[in-house]
């Protein structure tokens, strides 16, 4: 209850803030972000989107803070034009029917390409019944955004939805990664998603990257793109000019 007013009120005052993580390729050249929303609450301190993300579902809030953090990374991402800025899209903003002009509406109102966009939603989504949120992302690709399914490998055992939907990208899930090195297994499994999504033209990126040795495993596996904590942990927009800065 508290917790939530505290949310309330801090959403309508435009106070939670954006953190953004770099994607690398192969030579470690920054290609992307991700963007991440951050909570400080004065009276409750540091709260994990694990937990207020839920919460807001649960409290009629999702609308906003999804409007709020598709609107702070579309402003953001004009200050990179050379990068996809990638936007965690959760399964409640995305049943909403009015999504995909809220999204449009909100890209014209930043200026922003959606192909520097980049919408990062889960497995859970795409495994729904009926035909809105596939209609929905058909009309985001047309477009222009691409769409990313962000841990994939930890949803459904139905694959079917790989070709249903207008998937661009799969991010494997950091679970996979942690154990490489570790079972013989797991190197199996993250080779197989990487020709899975190759033979699917869809682009392959590693999530939770935090070792030399994952990485190796992960180029061995046919990877070429990174994200973790070995590249960069999440960091602030003037963190990432910086770094792009340092690029161009
Ligand atoms: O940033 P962190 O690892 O703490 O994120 C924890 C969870 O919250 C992850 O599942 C992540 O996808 C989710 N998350 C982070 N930022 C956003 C956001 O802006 N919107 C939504 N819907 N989820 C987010
Ligand atoms: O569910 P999603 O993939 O959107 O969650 C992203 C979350 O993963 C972010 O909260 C981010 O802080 C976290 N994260 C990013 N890189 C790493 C990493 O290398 N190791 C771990 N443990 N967490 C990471
Ligand atoms: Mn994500
Ligand atoms: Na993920």
């Amino acid at each position: 209850r508290g917790l939530q007013d505290a949310l309330r009120r801090d959403l309508q005052a435009g106070a939670l803030t954006m953190v953004y993580q770099p994607q690398v390729d192969q030579d470690r050249n920054l290609i992307g972000v991700e963007a991440l929303v951050r909570w400080t609450s004065e009276e409750f301190g540091k709260i994990s989107p694990a937990i207020f993300v839920p919460l807001a579902e649960e409290s009629g809030m999702i609308e906003a803070l999804g409007a709020f953090t598709l609107k702070r990374a579309f402003e953001d991402s004009r200050r990179w034009p050379d990068l996809k800025v990638a936007v965690n899209v959760s399964a409640l903003q995305l049943r909403d029917p009015g999504f995909t002009d809220r999204v449009l509406l909100l890209a014209t109102e930043a200026g922003v390409r959606p192909s520097g966009i980049e919408l990062e939603l889960t497995e859970g989504v795409l495994v729904e019944r009926g035909q809105g949120a596939s209609s929905r992302l058909d009309a985001l690709r047309d477009a222009g955004f691409s769409i990313a399914i962000d841990d994939f490998g930890t949803g459904y055992s139905s694959l079917s939805y790989l070709s249903r939907f207008p998937i661009g990208k799969i991010k494997i899930d950091r679970s996979f990664v942690i154990d490489m090195g570790r079972s013989k297994s797991a190197d199996a499994l993250v080779s197989s998603i990487v020709q899975l999504g190759r033979s699917l033209n869809m682009r392959v990126i590693a999530e939770g990257v935090e070792t030399p040795e994952q990485w190796l495993r992960l180029a061995a596996a046919g990877c070429r793109e990174f994200q973790g904590y070995l590249a960069s942990r999440p960091v602030s927009a003037e963190d990432i000019d910086r770094l792009y800065a340092g690029e161009t």
